[in-house]
Order: structure tokens, then C-alpha cells, then sequence
């Protein structure tokens, strides 16, 4: 039978399992990804686990969020992440070598090849077309030490990319369209595999745009195939050998997809899936509303795309460009690891050009890497961003992850960037677009949202192409390879004060008897749970980070969640967090998870929860419960006692569970892989795995 190009590369690393859509499988992983923020934690559980060296065929370690270094913390984790690298066998890429995924697409990314980061973007890699899924650092450190990634066997939503994209519209485009078609939920268990005739026209770094904001849709990973120009893309990269061509077989045909959406509220999408899929159908609404779609491949025609805009708080809450021209822009901010290649830059510059940024806009450019930041200096297109103004930044995360840049109360900032949650930017009442580099420049130019098409022609800018370089800069000074095996025990692992070692997890109490600490409501993002912005210098130290859980949340003048959550752990009773539907969406950090449980959270209970999140509650001994029926939400409120009886049997082997809450019952789904069972059985991966070997 023809098989997707997904299909192909599981089959390649399937250990366990088969590949029935639904179902648990486990994968062999090549390649692992850890940055900063992520990886203190990664590598100190890799040392807790017991495991002296790496034994996949490469493990990179990347600084790029922690830069801002106010204090000691994050100059401590740079530290200890060298030398842990250099220790167990990991490749270190050094702070000011660039962001991850961008770099990693650069130098190692390799077609057909997986990879496990701990960063919900590392499916960027995809743009290679390689199968790169993002996960907890605990997870990452099981597949550094050789393990296996256990995710569920996924549907593949093909996406058949059509025709060419027009002047001043990008891939950025494209994946925004996307995401008004499939938004951010319901997509959980999928992967995105894009084919079609329109490919070919995309470099890689457009692809890895498309593959990046995967994780805004919530799949697991999105692939494209690794063609012509994902061999130029190597050769010019130096690595022309490690090419091999991929594609889906002839005649393959990708999965039917079911997804249930409320008929009102989800008409827009419903509507747009109508338009794009093949064979689209809506069953009848039950008594909530929501409906079954189901829907096959979806098609684009790059030509009738239009430049987009995503409003927070919401990445796909988009809107056409044309639609907000005139709107007054404060900031713009180009980088992250969604739009910061050379060709994006190099078309930044090539507007900026003699020109000079507006008054009324401050405009910060980081970069994606030491690689283009080079690139530009050694063009000259540098001193074109220096001379127009713009605030050129370090390669690194910067203003994605809120060091630095916050705007103004109540102004506009622009973004190339990926995600728009309210909060994210340090400020909570700003509004916040992500938009191509062409959209973003066009603002800085002219103080406001233009779309960049009518910019052009006013000023008479060039909009063809931007060439792909034949040959990229290649300059690996500031990646470190580990010592041989042999001389590792020599290197001292620098452990400064703010290192501190991450508690482990625990055995559920059976009956468990608690109170829910939190009740909160739909899209609770891993940033609303765990903010980042200035307390993530605090990643290092659980027991600090901790006191910061749901601080968005906090009142001036009441008890924190963390001073709330602590006083029922003292007195033996668990906490308990209510949520809405997609819980956990967003940025992979297991501190969401960690935090929470160092506190005495025990139990989770959603309307559903994201992938990356529940694998990560089960990690650390949090027990992830849905609600059967909506309604039941509505009758739990914060401060309900709760009772569950019989946990251990229903954690072995029950779908569901009845949960006693604020004087009634209600049944809520135990949804759990065997190994997720047997995970929370043993109070925890580390255990779990500290068992198993
Ligand atoms: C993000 O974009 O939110 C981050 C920071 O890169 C995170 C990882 C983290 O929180 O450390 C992610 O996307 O996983
Ligand atoms: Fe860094 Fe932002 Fe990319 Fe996360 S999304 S890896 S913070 S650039």
C-alpha cells in the first residue's frame, strides 16, 4: 500500500507498537535538542537517572533563551550546561551561536532522521524533512540515555500545497492560514504532512516556518519532503552527503480526520475546512452543540493567499492584513525561531534600505543564528538595519520569551514571532500581531499595519525572491564537541547555588482526599502556569519557580496559588486544578508540571488537555482526569473538596473514575497509555525508569 512520508519514517524507528492511528507506539530517537531553559532540568534528571553518557547519535545542547543574565542564575545554568555537555557526551552550542531550532536546522538537521527536543518548536526541523517532536526535558533525557519516545501513532492531516505564492506573501502566510483552518485545538494525536506542487517552490527555512508553528496547532510534528531544494539547502550548508530524497508514495492517501467543533462558536473554522478539505461533512450537534466534522487532505492554492495577521491572544485568531491596514503600530520586533532566517533578514534589509524607521516605532531584529547574523555583516545588509535604525539584538530568543522588550501599556506591537498569549511579552494589556518579516517591515516603515503589497507599490520596492546562497557561512567555532569517552571523568560538572536539584515524583495517596486550589478556564497556556519573561533566570530552582505558579492569576493582598497549594500539602491534602479545554497548551516547560506537583498539586481535571502537558503531568506523578460532560465543569468552583477512592485500581486499568466534589459525584475519563499507568503507578518517570534499568 502507498505510504505517507510519515508513515515511512516511523516505520524506519518503530521499536514497539504498531502503526494503528490511536494507539501507543514507541519510536527510536537519533537526534535530541535541549536548550537552556529546558535543559538544567533535562540534564540534571539524566544525572539523577543515573545515566553517565549519551547514547544517541547526537545530542546538542543549546543556550539561547537565559541571556539577559541579571544576577548570577543564568551565567550559573551556561556553566553547568558546558560542562554537564562535556561530561556525558553532548555537542554544546554556545550563548551567542543562535536559537536552537534555527541553528539546528543550519547545521544538523538531517532528512529522515528523528529528533526529540525539549521545546515545543523543535518541529521545525521538519522543514528538512525530518520527524522532530517536541517533549518534556524528562522525556528527552530517557531518549539521551537510549530509550525510546513513546507518543500515540498519529493521523496524518495532509496538507497539499497548490500553485506559487504571490509577491510580499510568505510561508508565514501559509501556516497562518492554516491555523485559521484547523485553530489551535482538537488537534492533538495528528501530525501535519505537506505535499503537492507548491513545495518546490518554498526553501527549506520557508518550510521550517510552516513546520515551527506546528505546535500552535497542537500536532505532534510536521514533515515536509526532502527534495532538490533541501539538497541545495545541504550542499550550501556544507553537509551535501547527508541528503536523501523522501516523499509519500505515489497514490497515498492521508488520513480522514474527525474533530468535534461547537457549530456556533467554531463556524469560521468549520467554514474554512468546508472550503479547503476534501470530502468534508458535519454530523448533527449534541445537546452541548459540538458536532463531528470529518474532513480529508486539505488544499491550499499558495497564489490566493493574502498577507495575515494573528491578533492575541490567540495564534489563530487571524485576520487578513488588508483588514487592519491603518491600525497605529508601536513596536516591531523580527527574530524568533519562526522567522529569522537569512532570506527573511535579507528581505528586511532589502526594505529598510536608505530608509529610516518610523518615529513612532522602535523596531528590534535579532538574528537567528551566529551563522546570519554574520552572513549580513559580511554583505553589508547589517549596517542597512543599523543605519535605518533598528535595534539589532544578539542571536537569541530575546523579546519571544520576554527578555526584554515588553511594549508599552495599551500599544500595538508586531511580531514575526510565534505565539501571542496574553502576558507572553511581559506586558498584559498590549495587543499583540504575528505577522511575516514583509508585514512586519512594511509597519516599521510606516507606523502602522500596511499590507505590504500596497507599501511596495507606493514606494516602488523590488518584492522578487531572495536567492537561497549557494554557500551559507560556515563557522562551527562556537560549538563545542565533547572530550572522548575515555577523558569525561576528567571534567568537573560546575554546579553554582542556584543549581538545585529537581524533587522527584511521588506514589499516588489512594483514597486521595484534597480540595481544588484553582479553577480556570479555556486555553490555559504552559505561560499562564509557568511564566517565563524575568522569573525564568529561576528554572534551575524549582522550590524559587514554584512560588510563581498561576501568578497571572494571583490577587494583591490574597494567599498565591503557591502559599494556598502549600498550606493544604502541609496538612495532607492534595491539591487539585480545575481547567477548561486545552490545558497546557503552548511552550513544552515541565516546570508546568513540576512546579505544580513540588507544591502538592495531585490531580488535574480538563475539559481536555494538550499532548506535550499530560505527558508531562504523568511524568511527575499528576494524575490528568477529563470531564465527561462539559457540565460538570460548571458545577465544580474553587475551594470543592474532593475525594477519589480506589485510585490505584483506576490508574492500573480504569476508563474512568468517580470523583467526589463539593458535596456531589461526577465521572470523569482516565485517559492513559498502559506505560502512562504504569508511569503513575511507580510516582513518576524518574522512578519508573530508575526501576527499569
Ligand atoms: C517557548 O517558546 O515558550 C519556549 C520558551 O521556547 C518553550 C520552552 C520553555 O519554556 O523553556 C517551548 O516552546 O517549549
Ligand atoms: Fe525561543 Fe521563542 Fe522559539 Fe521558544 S518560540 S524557542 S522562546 S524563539
Amino acid at each position: 500500500m502507498p505510504q505517507s512520508l510519515i508513515t515511512k519514517i516511523l516505520a524506519d524507528h518503530l521499536v514497539e507498537g504498531q502503526l494503528t492511528p490511536g494507539r501507543e507506539i514507541a519510536i527510536r530517537i537519533d537526534q535530541t535538542l535541549t536548550q537552556d531553559a529546558t535543559g538544567t532540568t533535562a540534564f540534571l534528571l539524566l544525572e539523577a537517572m543515573g545515566i553517565p553518557r549519551v547514547r544517541t547519535e547526537l545530542s546538542v545542547s543549546y543556550v539561547d533563551h537565559n541571556m539577559a543574565q541579571f544576577g548570577p542564575e543564568n551565567h550559573n545554568d551556561h556553566l553547568y550546561l558546558q560542562s554537564v555537555a562535556a561530561s556525558v557526551g553532548a555537542v554544546f552550542s554556545r550563548p551567542g551561536n543562535g536559537i536552537c531550532h534555527q541553528v539546528h536546522l543550519e547545521r544538523f538537521a538531517r532528512p529522515g532522521r528523528t529528533l526529540l527536543g525539549a521545546d515545543s518548536h523543535t518541529p521545525t526541523g521538519g522543514g528538512m524533512g525530518m520527524l522532530a517532536i517536541g517533549a518534556g526535558g524528562l522525556d528527552v533525557a530517557v531518549a539521551m540515555g537510549g530509550g525510546p519516545f513513546y507518543l500515540t501513532s498519529p493521523r496524518i492531516i495532509g496538507v497539499e500545497l497548490r500553485g506559487r505564492l504571490g509577491q510580499w506573501v510568505t510561508a508565514k502566510d501559509i501556516i497562518l492560514k492554516l491555523l485559521s483552518i484547523l485553530t489551535t485545538r482538537g488537534n492533538v494525536g495528528c501530525m501535519v504532512e505537506y505535499f503537492g506542487d507548491g513545495v518546490a517552490s518554498l526553501p527549506v527555512p520557508a518550510r521550517a516556518t510552516c513546520t515551527n508553528m506546528g505546535a500552535e496547532l497542537g500536532v505532534t510534528a510536521s514533515v515536509f519532503p526532502a527534495d532538490d531544494v533541501t539538497e541545495q539547502f545541504l550542499r550550501a550548508q556544507g553537509r551535501g552527503e547527508q541528503f536523501v530524497p523522501l516523499a509519500a508514495d505515489d497514490g497515498c492517501a492521508h488520513d480522514t480526520i474527525t474533530k468535534r467543533l461547537h457549530v456556533e462558536r467554531d463556524a469560521a473554522a468549520i467554514e474554512a475546512i468546508r472550503r479547503h478539505a476534501a470530502d468534508a461533512s458535519l454530523g448533527p450537534p449534541d445537546a452541548d452543540g459540538f458536532a463531528e466534522m470529518r474532513f480529508g487532505p486539505l488544499a491550499i492554492d499558495l497564489a490566493e493567499l493574502e498577507p495575515l495577521a494573528s491578533r492575541s491572544p490567540s495564534p489563530d485568531n487571524v485576520l487578513p492584513v488588508a483588514e487592519l491596514a491603518g491600525k497605529k503600530v508601536s513596536q516591531v520586533l523580527i527574530g524568533s525561531c519562526t522567522n529569522s532566517s537569512y532570506q527573511d533578514l535579507m528581505r528586511v534589509a532589502g526594505v529598510l534600505a536608505g530608509r529610516t524607521v518610523h518615529p513612532d516605532v522602535e523596531l528590534g531584529i535579532a538574528p537567528g543564528s551566529r551563522q546570519v547574523l554574520t552572513m549580513l555583516a559580511e554583505n553589508g545588509a547589517l549596517g542597512d538595519l543599523v543605519r535605518a535604525g533598528a535595534r539589532v539584538l544578539e542571536s537569541a530568543c530575546g523579546p519571544c520569551i520576554g527578555q526584554g522588550f515588553s511594549p508599552a501599556e495599551n500599544t500595538v506591537s508586531v511580531r514575526t514571532f510565534n505565539r501571542n498569549f496574553t502576558g507572553r511579552t511581559g506586558t498584559s494589556n498590549d495587543e499583540v500581531y504575528l505577522v511575516s518579516p514583509e508585514v512586519a517591515v512594511a509597519a516599521a516603515i510606516a507606523g502602522e499595519l500596511t499590507d505590504p503589497r500596497a507599501l511596495a507599490e507606493r514606494l516602488g520596492l523590488d518584492g522578487s525572491p531572495i536567492d537561497a546562497p549557494e554557500a551559507f557561512c560556515i563557522d562551527d567555532g562556537m560549538i563545542t564537541m565533547p572530550p572522548p569517552a575515555d577523558q569525561a571523568q576528567r571534567v568537573e560538572i560546575v554546579r553554582g547555588s542556584t543549581i538545585v536539584k529537581p524533587p522527584a515524583g511521588d506514589v499516588l495517596p489512594d483514597p486521595l482526599t484534597g480540595s481544588v486550589v484553582i479553577k480556570v478556564g479555556d486555553k490555559i497556556t504552559t505561560d499562564h502556569i509557568m511564566p517565563a519573561g524575568s522569573l525564568l533566570k529561576f528554572r534551575s530552582n524549582v522550590p524559587e519557580y514554584a512560588q510563581y505558579v498561576f501568578n497571572c492569576f494571583n490577587e494583591p493582598d490574597q494567599p498565591t496559588f503557591a502559599e494556598r497549594a502549600l498550606a493544604a500539602k502541609q496538612v495532607g491534602c492534595a491539591g487539585v486544578i480545575v481547567a477548561g479545554d486545552s490545558y497546557g497548551q503552548g511552550s513544552s516547560r515541565e516546570h508546568a508540571a513540576l512546579c505544580p506537583m513540588y507544591l502538592g498539586v495531585r490531580v488535574v481535571i480538563a475539559k481536555a488537555i494538550e499532548r506535550i502537558h499530560q505527558a508531562n503531568l504523568v511524568n511527575f506523578g499528576i494524575l490528568p482526569l477529563t470531564f465527561v460532560s462539559s457540565a460538570d465543569y460548571d458545577a465544580v468552583a474553587a475551594g470543592d473538596e474532593v475525594t477519589i477512592e480506589n485510585v490505584a485500581a483506576a490508574v492500573a486499568s480504569g476508563e474512568t473514575i468517580t470523583v467526589a466534589i463539593g458535596g456531589g459525584e461526577l465521572t470523569c475519563c482516565v485517559d492513559l497509555t498502559p506505560r502512562q499507568r504504569a508511569i503513575l503507578a511507580a510516582g513518576g518517570l524518574l522512578t519508573y525508569t530508575r526501576n527499569a534499568r
